[in-house]
């Protein structure tokens, strides 16, 4: 749902997110196994949130790996947002919010360490336009790609729910939204089954 948000809209849910992000300060995750770290930054508000480290590897936990806090609550907003276009009859559980300085991307993958494959993911982009990609279920199939811009409100949902997609880059300087520069994406998911 292309400019879902109006640029009121977002400097608001961003007001939000700023608020989240300072009781949930970003934190650079890690891949399972190798420890390389993400060029994407991250935190979570919701009953869960996403992390991964070397360790423990991907997994959604109650709490902040660093602070050891539970994460913020979701903004009445992204509730709303949830309730209005996801179309499933439970709420949503896990925001993961992304920050991607201009130069992070983000592979290709699949999102599937949620227990609840059913509900939709949604995706809220603010900030500088990405070029995404979306392929299908095996990693070989071939990929669309678009570019997301501040406002777009994407819903993945059915047969694309579990297709690979990533981020290619960030197109540095495109949208005046955040001072530092950079997009920030935030995911609401659904974890476990209703
Ligand atoms: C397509 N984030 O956090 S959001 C992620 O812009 C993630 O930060 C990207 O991929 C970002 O896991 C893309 C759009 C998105 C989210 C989930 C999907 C696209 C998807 C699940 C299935 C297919
Ligand atoms: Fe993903």
């Amino acid at each position: 749902m292309p400019a879902y948000l109006t640029v009121c809209q977002q400097q608001a849910l961003l007001a939000d997110i700023r608020v989240v992000m300072g009781a949930a300060p970003l934190f650079e995750p890690a891949m399972p196994r190798t420890g390389r770290p993400f060029s994407v930054r991250m935190t979570n508000c919701g009953s869960l949130g996403w992390v991964s480290d070397k360790g423990g590897g991907y997994r959604y936990q109650a709490t902040h790996p660093q602070t050891g806090r539970p994460w913020p609550p979701m903004p009445g907003m992204l509730v709303h947002l949830w309730d209005d276009v996801a179309g499933y009859p439970a709420g949503a559980e896990a925001c993961l919010v992304n920050y991607y300085a201009p130069g992070a991307r983000m592979g290709s993958h699949r999102d599937e360490d949620e227990e609840d494959r059913v509900a939709p993911v949604l995706s809220v982009s603010l900030g500088d336009d990405a070029t995404f990609h979306v392929g299908g279920l095996r990693r070989g199939d071939p990929k669309e790609r678009l570019v997301l811009r501040s406002g777009d409100v994407f819903v993945l949902g059915g047969p694309t729910r579990l297709a690979y997609h990533g981020i290619d880059r960030i197109h540095a300087g495109t949208s005046t939204l955040l001072a530092e520069g950079g997009r920030i994406n935030l995911t609401l998911r659904r974890v476990g089954r209703p």
